[in-house]
């Protein structure tokens, strides 16, 4: 009796560790954050863009995390969230069609991206050089 009863006593801290590891919540999935109303950092670990937001990527195949922009915002400058010449990737998810421009406050070369459309990776040539966008 006392031989068990010492037994079951070592047995307490193992089973409450196992009950710790059991009820210890998977770490929950990194949200966007929002930095103003209508404008969201993207983390690194997502690749969905939220519904109504136009979303640029750091990386191709929507990948390393990027910012969104509520549909019908514009951002005339990336140096004011410190993504200038970074994008690699795109989705529009505005349902409006939007431009992308080389230089800031909507200078240089301009190129579409269609309401509803993505882009995996923009050409080699475009790749890490866009400033700005809008609605256009
Ligand atoms: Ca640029």
């Amino acid at each position: 009796m006392l031989s068990i009863t010492r037994h079951a006593r070592a047995l307490v801290p193992a089973a409450a560790c196992l009950l710790a590891v059991v009820l210890t919540p998977a770490p929950a999935a990194a949200q966007p954050e929002m930095i103003t109303p209508g404008l969201l950092r993207l983390p690194a670990q997502t690749d969905n863009c939220p519904d109504g937001y136009l979303c640029v990527y750091r990386d191709i195949g929507h990948g390393g995390g990027g910012f969104a922009v509520n549909g019908g915002r514009a951002l005339n400058d990336f140096r004011g969230i410190d993504f200038n010449d970074h994008m690699s990737s795109w989705i529009n998810e505005t349902g409006s069609r939007y431009c992308w421009y080389e230089h800031i406050n909507y200078n240089g070369t301009r190129f579409g991206m269609t309401a509803g459309d993505h882009s995996h990776a923009v050409n080699p040539e475009n790749n890490d050089v866009a400033s700005a966008l809008e609605p256009c």
